[in-house]
């Protein structure tokens, strides 16, 4: 009877050796340590034996069943290690080499329009001197709206819907003008920044209209700065993005942060002028506001007004990437949709 245990732990071990699947494993297991398995049978087998036998074998019985056990459990690691290794064989990819998921048509990751174009216009100004700024989504009263010359109950803060917190102190930014006050704050004059970001409005969508959108807001202080600075700044950056003459038109804007302010438009690239749904059927986008910094803004920032003076403009980013792409409805940036975004793959 011993012998026959040995005979079947070594015939189990080399049945082992051949199993390649858990379904073949698990098979296996059934046939040897299964409860109508070998090892079950010849402990059934012992009713007949003797009081000395069925210790003996008994014992070495229950020894061969744990090692089989053992065995399986080594086993399982093993496919389940091999699983793992022949999947990561098969679908690894190398995200660095670009050029090779491109010629083969691979699906590779690539940049959401809005962050291509943002950027360019970094670039852009980083040529011309400017540093890139950031701020914070969630502001203070005094930061999206007191120090931008809109105190408590101006009509002006109606121009923009505001999403409040409870406390009624803070919001989530209205507009990248906040990170005017942030840098003016932080730096002093001369200097100029560019600072891009995301702004929320609780405002009715439409194909031009988001509630969370783009902004970049640029600001120049120094001695002497004029309206031809500023316009020498908003063609630059309209030359370099479109590379083609657009139509752009320059009317006067209010901002109680700017004075003059200007609303700076160009013609509607979706329907050349005609008017469509993105234009409101108006031929015309509005794009760029702009103006020279109104000195009570200065002043909160605490630059000497008798000394410097700036502009400030606020491009809207979103549609700016609508016209350079000919998107015709906002709402596909946030879509999240690989079939919008893919469309602009570049690595
Ligand atoms: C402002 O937000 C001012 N802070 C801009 C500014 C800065 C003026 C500095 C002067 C000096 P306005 O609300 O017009 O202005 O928004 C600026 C641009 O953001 C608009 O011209 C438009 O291109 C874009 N924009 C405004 N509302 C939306 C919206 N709901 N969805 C998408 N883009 C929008």
């Amino acid at each position: 009877m011993l012998e026959k245990l040995d005979d079947l732990m070594s015939e189990f071990q080399t049945a082992l050796s051949a199993v390649i699947t858990k379904p073949e494993l698990f098979d296996l297991k059934a046939e040897y340590v299964g409860k109508k398995g070998k090892v079950s049978s010849i402990l059934k087998s012992l009713k007949d034996a003797t009081n000395e036998e069925r210790k003996t074998v008994g014992a070495k019985t229950n020894t061969i069943k744990e090692a089989i056990l053992k065995a399986i459990d080594e086993k399982v690691a093993l496919i389940e290690i091999e699983e793992i290794n022949a999947k990561l064989e098969k679908n690894w990819q190398d995200i660095t080499l670009n050029d090779i998921i491109k010629e083969n048509g691979l699906n590779a990751a690539g940049y959401h329009p809005v962050t291509l174009v943002q950027r360019e216009i970094e670039d852009i100004f980083i040529s011309m001197g400017f540093e890139i700024l950031d701020g914070p989504h969630i502001e203070d009263e005094f930061h999206n709206f007191e120090a931008l010359n809109i105190p408590k109950n101006h009509p002006a803060r109606d121009m923009q819907d505001t999403f409040w917190f409870k406390d009624m102190e803070h919001l989530l930014r209205t507009h990248t003008s906040t990170i005017q006050v942030r840098g003016m704050e932080s730096h002093k004059p001369p200097f100029k920044f560019v600072g891009p970001g995301k702004v929320f409005r609780c405002e009715t969508m439409d194909a031009s209209h988001e509630m969370v959108f783009h902004q970049l807001e640029g600001m120049m202080v120094g001695e002497n700065i004029s309206t031809a600075n500023l316009i020498f700044f908003m063609k630059k950056l309209l030359s370099e993005i479109f590379k083609s003459d657009i139509n752009v038109r320059l009317r006067p804007g209010f901002f109680p942060f700017v004075e003059p302010g200007f609303e700076l438009d160009i013609e509607c690239l979706i329907c050349k002028g005609k008017g469509c749904s993105v234009c409101k059927q108006v031929g015309w986008v509005e794009l760029l506001p702009c103006g020279m910094t109104h000195p009570k803004v200065l002043e909160a920032g605490g630059i000497d007004t008798t000394k410097y003076n700036g502009f400030a403009f606020g491009l809207g980013l979103d549609r700016l990437v609508m016209m350079r792409y000919m998107i015709d409805d906002i709402r596909h940036i946030h879509s999240g949709d690989l079939r919008f975004s893919e469309q602009f793959k570049e690595y």
